[in-house]
């Protein structure tokens, strides 16, 4: 594995909350990171791992540094698994809005709004690639709801709990969220193979 000379991974997203959830849970588990915004070229894919496998490896290319990128994606049941990985174009196209037409406008029952979030982080440092990747399973609300929130947190309700991501305080929500899988994953692999 190659470190940087200062030993800080960088995290590499156009999306600082993403960042922001990141560093408390990747610092309390011993890993050094900055953030670096930068809007990376996606490739078309199905598969979460390999968006983020081929975002880290051009992230790497353009900073010369060990990487992190993060490529994450909301999968409703009664849509077949849309947005999935298109959730960030579905978002900034159709958004919530539009999502919650198409569940009202859906033939399932208005009780099966079942859906995954998912993450999958991918590190690069130009000898070593890895994905890690978790999920968390929920149900889509029928309004959004919650303040001083970010993408779908207003509409994203883990099982087990009542309140939309949105609702919920940032160590609730960094508790209960997909990206906190994906990170234990990665830092526990990083910080072993020092
Ligand atoms: P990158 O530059 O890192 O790619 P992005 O926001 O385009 O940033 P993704 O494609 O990974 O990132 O994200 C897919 C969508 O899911 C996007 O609209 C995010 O805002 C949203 N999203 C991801 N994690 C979320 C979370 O924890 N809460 C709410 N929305 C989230």
């Amino acid at each position: 594995m190659r470190r940087s000379s200062d030993n800080v991974v960088r995290f590499v997203s156009s999306n600082r909350h993403k960042y922001d959830e990141a560093l408390p849970i990747l610092k309390g588990l011993g890993v050094r990171v900055g953030y670096e915004r930068a809007l990376l070229q996606e490739v078309q894919s199905d598969e979460l791992a390999v968006i983020a496998r081929e975002k880290a490896r051009n992230a790497h290319r353009r900073l010369g540094m060990p990487v992190i990128v993060e490529d994450d994606g909301l999968f409703i049941e009664a849509l077949g698994g849309f947005p999935g990985a298109y959730s960030s174009y579905v978002m900034r196209t159709i958004g919530i809005a539009g999502i919650l037409k198409l569940l009202d406008g859906s033939s399932s029952s208005s009780s099966d709004r079942r859906a995954r979030f998912s993450a999958a982080i991918a590190y690069d440092d130009g000898s070593e690639s890895r994905t890690f990747e978790a999920s968390v399973r929920g149900t889509i609300s029928e309004a959004p709801r919650g303040e001083k929130s970010w993408g779908y947190d207003p509409v994203f309700v883990p099982d087990g709990q009542d309140k939309t991501f949105a609702e919920m305080g940032p160590d609730q929500k960094i508790g209960a969220s997909h990206r906190t899988g994906a990170l234990r994953a990665f830092a526990e692999w990083y910080v072993t193979s020092a």
